[in-house]
């Protein structure tokens, strides 16, 4: 661990943009071989522990083995990650097998970090897990049947349940997908699926025209859940994947109350545009400090390294409203 002093990860808006989301100068802040056995390290998670940083990181392995690994950091721009992967325990139920973990998301609610992933289980569905400390790590039961992506909890319980939003997929590059929400008593049953977002009118915002998907853990404002999420629109030379973003009701989560036309941030930069999958900004976490409302979103960069991102919520959230389809 490094002797930095925890600080809030932050770089203010260049001197002549005006854009409401900029990216960090010094991206991409993990790169794809930060720790030995990587061919890539993207789509992670990060959260507040203690007095610093902890995550969940995806990495491919030289194998090209999707595993999530538990990293630490100060400053939330500095990680240090583990080489070996996580090794779960049991928790909810008796150890379930799993071919393969990616795209983590991870939040704090109650008295715990919740995990949850795209689990290998005869195809790729959502996996959910629990640790108090980033040492020991506890699986639970999967949340749905096969096939599914991008699983991502509210940070608090909903008309007294669990509430989750999934995008259901089949078994490769999905050429599909809308946004649904899952209730649940416990963690462990999951039901009163609702639907809350389909892609985009191809004509009106074309850049999330054939599938969207949740991102980071929704973000209560007085305005409603601020909810970042990709987009994809199919080109004629393959996907293109971008972030934007909603509010949803605070009661009934699954209403969509404004939702960005224009992307927040589409692949521009060299490490979005080239890596192992070209044109691909997709973001899974965002650290934000109540007091100043800075946010910071972390993001998968052409599947291969990891980048940064801020905005000013009540900015950001002004600019939903009034940029809404
Ligand atoms: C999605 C997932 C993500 C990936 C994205 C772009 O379907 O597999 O992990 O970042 O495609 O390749």
């Amino acid at each position: 661990m490094s002797t930095l002093e925890k600080a809030f990860p932050w770089e203010d808006r260049p001197e002549h943009s005006k854009a409401v989301m900029w990216r960090y100068s010094q991206n991409p802040v993990i790169k794809r071989d930060a720790i030995a056995n990587s061919n890539s390290i993207f789509n992670s998670a990060v959260v507040e522990f203690s007095d610093a940083y902890a995550g969940v990181f995806r990495c491919d392995d030289k194998c090209r083995r999707m595993n999530i690994h538990a990293g630490f950091s100060k400053d939330g721009i500095n990680w240090e990650i583990n080489e070996l992967p996580i090794d779960f325990i049991a928790g909810n139920t008796e150890m379930i097998h799993s071919d393969y973990k990616y795209d983590p998301r991870v939040v704090w609610m109650e008295d715990r970090y919740w995990i949850t992933w795209c689990n290998g289980y005869n195809g790729p569905t959502i996996g959910i897990g629990y640790t108090f400390d980033f040492k020991t790590f506890h699986q639970c039961e999967n949340a749905f049947l096969p096939y599914n992506r991008n699983g991502v909890l509210f940070p608090r319980k909903i008309n007294d349940k669990y509430v989750m939003l999934s995008r259901p997929s089949d078994t490769g590059h999905t050429a599909f997908g809308d946004i649904f929400i899952s209730q649940s008593p416990d963690m462990k049953f999951w039901g009163e699926h609702r639907h809350v977002m389909s892609p985009a009118p191809f004509e009106d915002s074309a850049w999330q025209c054939m599938k969207v998907g949740a991102g980071p853990i929704p973000i209560e404002t007085k305005d409603g859940w601020l909810m970042i999420y990709h987009g994809v629109l199919k080109s004629c030379n393959g996907y293109v994947y971008a972030m934007g973003a909603a509010l949803l009701d605070i009661d009934k989560p699954w209403e969509v109350k404004y939702r960005s036309q224009p992307y927040l941030l589409t692949p521009e930069t060299q490490y979005e545009c080239m890596g192992d999958v070209p044109n691909v900004v997709f973001p899974c976490a965002a650290l934000h400090d109540k007091e100043t409302g800075k946010l910071a979103v972390y993001y998968g960069a052409a599947d291969t390294v990891t980048g940064m991102a801020f905005a000013q919520i009540d900015e950001l959230v002004d600019w939903v409203k009034e940029n809404s389809l």
